[in-house]
């Protein structure tokens, strides 16, 4: 499979044939160009782990050597009942791994969101706790030699550094999150394990997590890595913030990642990825459904440009940066806050072609 650069040619005919249709140029490739530096990842959705598309397939796997499952590994889809799992998804996840060079990071063993349907109906912390402890024990355990590391625990802090109000704090108290390493240690010895979060760049929750970090190492308990997840804003990436971060993170001992990047063009008044905000749609909401103007392309540029420098000068530091989705169409950013929205995110268009982020990003090791 030879992956080209598309140059649109003279007539609609030859465009409808698709890389057939006038000139092209190979696409270099982002692992190989930071393979010295950091790994490069992204998440991949059902369709992709299926290998439903042989071109998406080969184009995966010609960018990208690490790979988070977007959605499949996350409690309710992995363990939809009381006392069943279902392995059958993740365990796709593995073989694709295997078979195209690409590290796997287990995602998410703890959550207060995406939980199976049961838990609601749960009122005692006698089975919270029996949920909890099995449920890290099964999962970690059949993924033990299989993933390269686990988020063990993801969005467990609100804003100002506090821990969020989930039903794992609720029922199991602030232990939780430690006890979720010590488990998650037990079950599969050999597997890096990281905190993950969103907005932990800023100084509040940095500071709230930097608490925890200490806290699950004070209690003899292994963490490997902090994840910060990178769900920024056009014009808005907060540089200094991320640069701070990556110190303070690192100064604890522990690898610095980020873990879903993606930099949201639309308009939003807010900024993170908690799942449960929504926005409601109106005129100005959905600006852009045919292309992106070229003054935001630009900034995009200019802005993915200014990240991968930050990530370069700490490569020490910086283990890995995994995108939330290979291309702009697969990107969640089309469906939240506000369903149905055309969204620009990433370094790929909806065509698998580089974008001028992708050929900033990429100048940087010319
Ligand atoms: O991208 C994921 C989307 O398909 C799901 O609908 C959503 C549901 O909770 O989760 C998205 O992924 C989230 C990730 O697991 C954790 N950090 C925030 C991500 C974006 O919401």
């Amino acid at each position: 499979m030879i992956l080209k650069r598309n140059y649109v040619a003279v007539s609609t005919a030859m465009f409808m044939m698709g890389t057939v249709a006038g000139f092209s140029q190979s696409i270099p490739s982002l692992k190989d160009a930071y393979k010295k530096d950091f790994g490069i990842g992204t998440c991949l959705n059902n369709a992709q782990i299926e290998e439903r598309d042989p071109a998406t397939t080969a184009f995966i796997a010609s960018q990208f050597n690490m790979a988070t499952p977007e959605n499949i590994m996350k409690s309710a889809l992995l363990h939809p009942k009381w006392d069943t799992y279902d392995f059958t998804m993740g365990d796709k996840l593995i073989e694709f791994g295997k078979k195209h060079n690409i590290k796997i990071n287990g995602h998410t063993l703890i959550w207060h969101s995406q939980l199976p349907s049961f838990i609601r109906g749960i009122k005692s912390a006698d089975s919270i706790r029996t949920f909890f402890t099995d449920h890290i024990k099964t999962v970690a355990g059949h993924y033990s030699g299989k993933v390269y590391s686990w988020d063990v625990v993801n969005e467990a802090l609100n804003e100002d550094g506090t821990m969020r109000k989930s039903v794992f704090l609720q029922y199991l108290g602030d232990d939780f999150v430690t006890e979720a390493f010590r488990l998650a240690q037990q079950a599969s010895p050999k597997t890096e394990l990281y905190y993950n979060d969103y907005n932990n760049e800023q100084p509040k929750k940095r500071a709230g997590c930097i608490e925890l970090v200490k806290k699950i190492k004070a209690a003899g308990v292994r963490i490997d890595g902090v994840g910060i997840q990178g769900h920024w804003h056009v014009g808005k990436v907060p540089f200094k913030d991320i640069e701070e971060s990556i110190l303070q993170y690192a100064a604890l001992g522990v690898k610095v990642m980020f873990t879903e990047l993606d930099i949201e063009v639309l308009p939003r008044n807010f900024q993170g990825a908690d799942v449960g905000q929504r926005m409601t749609a109106n005129a100005q909401s959905n600006p852009y459904p045919d292309a992106l103007p070229d003054s935001v392309q630009q900034q995009l540029a200019s802005d993915y440009e200014n990240l991968f420098k930050l990530f370069l000068k700490h490569k020490d530091k910086v283990t890995r940066v995994t995108f939330w989705g290979v291309n702009d169409g697969d990107s969640w950013l089309n469906g939240w806050p506000i369903r149905g929205r055309t969204n620009y995110p990433l370094l790929f268009d909806r065509k698998n072609q580089p974008k001028p982020a992708f050929d900033k990003v990429i100048a940087l090791k010319k």
